[in-house]
């Protein structure tokens, strides 16, 4: 079975390639759906993506995931540190999900510190560039096929 994977993208993530190149480099967001798209194939999945920068659309989209995907991997951007609707919305539809970020929210300024998703999700990937998407796929996917084997 073909797993759907949901890449949901917050506010200013359609900027990036020209977006403070020094924090986010210069991939766009179109290079890194290409590139997620292409590796979720690989490994017998499907990715279905969405940016946006207004947060109860963001909550929309989450909530329509439910019955047609499998698993969500979210860069909610600056709502990572803020919004409530969005981890209520994740902690709603019950899917596995699994936060990701380019940079290293950490080393960054204090009010990135905190994630108001990180207590919904089943993993955080943060740092690695573009690559923290990859690698958050595929903990995506070990968990999904995890979850298939406990149903079996
Ligand atoms: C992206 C953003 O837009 C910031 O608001 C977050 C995140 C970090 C990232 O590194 O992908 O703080």
């Amino acid at each position: 079975m073909t797993r759907r994977v949901l890449l949901l993208n917050g506010p200013n993530l359609n900027l990036l390639g020209t977006r403070e190149p020094g924090i986010y480099g210069r991939t766009t967001l179109a290079e890194i759906d290409a590139t997620l798209v292409d590796e979720a194939r690989a490994l017998g999945a499907s990715v279905l993506s969405h940016q946006s920068n207004v947060e109860g659309e963001l909550v929309d989209v989450i909530q329509a995931a439910r019955g047609t995907a499998d698993g969500i991997l979210i860069n909610a951007a600056g709502y990572t540190h803020t919004s409530v609707a969005i981890r209520d919305a994740i902690a709603a539809v019950g899917l596995p999900a699994v936060e990701v970020h380019l940079s290293n929210t950490q080393a960054r300024e204090s009010f990135r510190h905190e994630s108001r998703l990180a207590p919904v999700v089943q993993g955080r990937v943060e740092g690695f560039g573009p690559a923290s998407y990859l690698l958050g796929l595929r903990g995506l996917l070990s968990i999904l096929s995890q979850e298939k084997r406990r149903r079996r």
